[in-house]
């Protein structure tokens, strides 16, 4: 046998052996090294757009693209889902105590029948006179999860497991029931007057490196569930995503809903998610990040807390395969956070953060949409109208809101209280 190290050796080769692993994350604010953003208004031509009109025609393509090649990946066309098709799978009229009328509708494709479908959910208030508006948004664990209500079958799919959720061998029990509900304020959206919809992001993607294989982006490929992922190709962002604007289809063609009206919602990973579906789809008329962070609206130059190295390498499946390259090498993307906040203009958008929540880094998600600002200037549509992040419980701004709730890494009551008028304010209610 190799003689060993002496032991004096081997402990000082410790140090060395540590360095060359993650870097820890840095929290001092006055350690971020110096950065400098990508110009939001220069067209890569090098023209500076001035007008709304060039910044739909010239820019804003632009930057959607820079955001599909670099983050990520681009949306199959729809001529590779084909047809979407809608059927109701249960309407109870006794949501909520009495409040509500509860749909369960799959939305599945009958090009790819692999693939078992999204099993909506649709929480309408009870009686309205005419069509409402509408919040839509993935959720971390399944219907039985979000709804109070306690009559649902409960989801044979696929569950990651996490502390208080029930999930026993990645599979919903009863103890799973309700243990969303506190994230989805249904009963104060529905008593506002709006209708929700939710979907289980699971169902479109299992969230681990290899969920894709038993996804949706494996059916769609057009190389198989053998294929690898290629720079530009979509992560399950992408595709929880898609998820969201499958739903946005359905809420056409329901004539309870005015799907004129439509807010996208997501927190933390699925905060990210619902920037990129605000980005791609116009439908979405509110965008409402949520916590989002590192990969969402927090500036990925700004070092501190999540950064792109770190997140690239827990959760390599939620990006293009490009993304990764830019892990301690944030200067070389051609796109920051603030850009990716500038495609919801002129629509609506609320970026939320918690005090507590220094992974997500809440300055750097204040800063995301401050520095959007001239983007929706062009537009006529005013902002936060502060230069400096508000304290804690303080919300600033107009068509581009922000709050730095008090607490925890979550989406609580407080947040809803804020999204809601915010909602019915950008809809003329
Ligand atoms: C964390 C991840 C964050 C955030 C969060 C979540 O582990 O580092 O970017 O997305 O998960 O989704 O809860």
């Amino acid at each position: 046998m190799r003689s060993p190290l002496p032991i004096g050796c081997a402990l000082a080769l410790l140090p060395l052996a540590a360095a060359a692993q993650q870097k820890p994350a840095n929290y001092d604010e006055a350690a971020i090294p110096p950065y400098t953003l990508p110009e939001l208004l220069k067209t890569q031509a090098g023209r500076t757009v001035q007008t709304s009109t060039d910044w739909n025609a010239l820019r804003r393509p632009e930057v959607l693209g820079l955001f599909e090649a670099h983050v990520f990946g681009k949306t199959p066309a729809p001529t590779q889902w084909g047809k979407v098709v809608f059927e109701t799978l249960s309407t109870t009229e006794t949501a909520l105590g009495g409040i509500a009328v509860r749909k369960v509708v799959r939305i599945s494709l009958p090009a790819h029948p692999q693939w078992k479908g999204i099993e909506m959910m649709l929480h309408l208030p009870k009686g309205a006179s005419r069509p409402v508006p509408c919040f839509v948004g993935a959720s971390f664990g399944a219907n039985e999860a979000v709804t109070p209500d306690t009559d649902l079958p409960l989801s044979t799919s696929w569950m990651r497991p996490g502390k208080d959720t029930g999930v026993v061998d990645n599979r919903s029990t009863e103890k799973t029931r309700g243990t969303e509900k506190d994230r989805w304020q249904l009963e104060l959206a529905v008593q506002a007057g709006f209708a929700v919809a939710t979907y289980y992001y699971g169902e479109v993607e299992p969230d681990r490196p290899d969920g894709w294989k038993e996804g949706l982006r494996a059916i769609l490929s057009n190389d198989g569930p053998s294929t690898e992922w290629k720079d530009g190709d979509w992560g399950a962002i992408g595709a929880w995503a898609w998820g969201l604007s499958r739903i946005a289809d359905y809420l056409q063609t329901d004539p309870a809903v005015d799907g004129k009206k439509l807010a996208v919602i997501g927190h933390s990973r699925l905060g990210k998610t619902s920037l990129w579906a605000g980005a791609q789809d116009a439908r979405f008329g509110v965008v409402i990040s949520n916590n989002s962070g590192e990969g969402g609206a927090a500036l990925m130059r700004r070092n501190i807390g999540e950064t792109t190295a770190i997140i690239t390498k827990s959760f390599p499946h939620w990006f293009t395969k490009t993304y990764s390259s830019y892990g301690n090498n944030e200067a070389a993307c051609p796109v920051d956070s603030h850009m990716l906040v500038s495609l919801s203009a002129p629509r609506a958008i609320y970026i939320a953060s918690a005090d507590e929540d220094r992974w997500a880094d809440p300055k750097g998600e204040f800063l995301a949409g401050l520095l959007a600002q001239p983007v929706f200037d062009l537009f006529g549509k005013k902002g936060y109208g502060v230069p400096e992040q508000p304290g804690t419980n303080s919300p600033v701004g107009e068509t581009v809101r922000y709050h730095l709730r008090a607490g925890k890494h979550d989406v609580t009551r407080y947040d809803w209280e804020q999204y809601l008028p915010f909602a019915k304010r950008a809809f003329g209610l």
